[in-house]
């Protein structure tokens, strides 16, 4: 029976995923029916700001019609062909992205997960064939507090007991340092010496609350990297494209939309994992980027998937990536992100509720003054959905607030404002 989405209440939605669905989510109570740009509607028509982005998928602004013009001319054309035949959108998307990136190579995925699970094989391979390390014998260290997925390779080097709780037996060969130390990092360098083939970090960790290091720590964490033969991994799937006022988190503090000439405060990572916004949230699209000596060590047969570089994928990447480019997403996520953190700062110093502001470009958090295990975030955030503000906390007593990239000063000064009546009249 065909239902119209006016004829249904909010409530017969949240019944349905109840009944038939796993409950691996605790959503806010709203029913989401449409978006465009920086708005979404409810099924009962009410509007409101996203400030999740869907984890900074959505970088580009929903529903970009850019974006979802080339998806619906690719999926009228040629939508999956797999990698058992060449196409002729693949091999233009691998000439794009890695010239956009500064890359030899990109192996196309779908996921995140994936992404990350692919730059793990790649990264143990060259170890074993290229460095010279003992079959079976490769280390990866990891950040404490990483979030890159929930795979069980994945979850096996996780720090977080949800995420990882009863999902064993665990993938071995990761080792986890404290996050921002490079004495730790030094230290498990020592420690594991010839045995280490990798470094995977988050340059600056979402999950965890929007932890921003130290700004020497990811150029010194790769320097070190350098001088020990040992791959620098740089998980971007959620601070890259843009969205933490560069075209990604390594690229320090410039807001350039490419490879900087100011090479200075440019990490080049060895491997680069992108997803997410590289499809602007309108299809799953990842990617794993490397150069020559490191991506030569995969060979036809040994890694792949059905829906890796589609053509579709490849479409909507592009079109997300030149949108990027052509609506300077860099530039206003760095120049909104310094006027959104001056203000809630403000807010911060008038306010008992909020003890601190943290983030770069449009990438931020507010840690609410409560116990992780208290409910004071969460009730907020359903404040603020009533208010007409979408965000989510994360980790208990950390809000994450991630609007998307296209947002114009007027709306990012009205979100402000909604936040701040919100947390100026919270009563728990
Ligand atoms: C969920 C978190 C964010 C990621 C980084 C890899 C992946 C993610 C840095 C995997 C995915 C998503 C997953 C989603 C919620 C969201 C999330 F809360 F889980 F941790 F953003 F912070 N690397 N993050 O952030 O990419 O396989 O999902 O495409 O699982 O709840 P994916």
């Amino acid at each position: 029976m065909q239902e119209t989405l006016l004829q249904k209440g909010s409530q017969h939605y949240i019944d349905l995923e109840d009944k038939h669905g796993a409950h691996n989510y605790h959503p806010l109570p709203v029913v989401l029916a449409k978006g465009d740009g920086v708005y979404l509607w409810d099924v009962e028509g009410k509007k409101y700001y996203d400030f999740l982005s869907a984890y900074s998928a959505v970088n580009q602004g929903h529903c970009h019609p850019r974006i979802v013009g080339k998806m619906k001319e690719q999926a009228e054309t040629l939508t999956l062909t797999s990698r058992a035949f060449y196409n002729n959108r693949l091999g233009v998307y691998e000439k794009y992205v890695t010239e956009y990136f500064g890359f030899d190579k990109v192996l196309p995925m779908n996921t995140g997960a994936e992404a990350v699970e692919t730059a793990i094989k790649i990264c143990r391979k060259w170890g074993y064939e290229k460095k010279g390390i003992q079959p079976n014998d490769a280390i990866v260290i990891v950040c404490g507090q990483n979030f890159h997925g929930r795979t069980t390779t994945i979850i096996s080097f996780s720090s977080d007991p949800d995420a990882k709780g009863n999902f064993g037996p665990y993938t071995p060969g990761f080792v986890p340092v404290e996050y921002n130390n490079l004495e730790a990092l030094m230290e498990v360098l020592n420690e594991y010496g010839d045995r280490v083939a990798g470094f995977l970090v988050e340059p600056i960790q979402g999950e965890a609350g929007v932890f921003v290091p130290d700004a020497d720590f990811i150029p010194k964490a790769a320097a070190l990297c350098k001088e020990r033969n040992v791959l620098f991994i740089a998980d971007e799937i959620q601070t890259g494209i843009a969205r933490t006022g560069g075209l990604l988190a390594v690229c320090g503090d410039c807001s350039c939309q490419g490879h900087c000439e100011r090479q200075a405060s440019f990490t080049t990572p060895d491997i680069l994992i992108l997803g997410k916004a590289l499809s602007g949230g309108a299809y799953p699209v990842s990617a794993v980027l490397a150069n020559d000596p490191i991506m030569g060590v995969i060979k036809p047969g040994q890694h792949g998937s059905t829906f890796g570089g589609n053509p579709v994928a490849c479409e909507v990447a592009i079109e997300a990536l030149e949108v990027v480019r052509d609506e300077k997403l860099a530039q206003n996520s760095r120049k909104l992100g310094e006027l959104f953190r001056s203000k809630l700062q403000k807010l911060a110093d008038e306010s008992d509720l909020v003890s601190l502001v943290r983030g770069r470009g449009l990438l931020n958090a507010i840690v609410i003054n409560d116990t992780p295990d208290s409910s004071t975030a969460w009730d907020i955030c359903v404040q603020l959905k009533e208010n007409g503000l979408l965000a989510k906390p994360t980790h208990g007593n950390i809000i994450r607030f991630a609007p998307p990239l296209v947002m114009t000063e007027e709306q990012i000064l009205d979100c402000i404002r909604i936040i701040k009546e919100t947390i100026l009249n919270f009563k728990k």
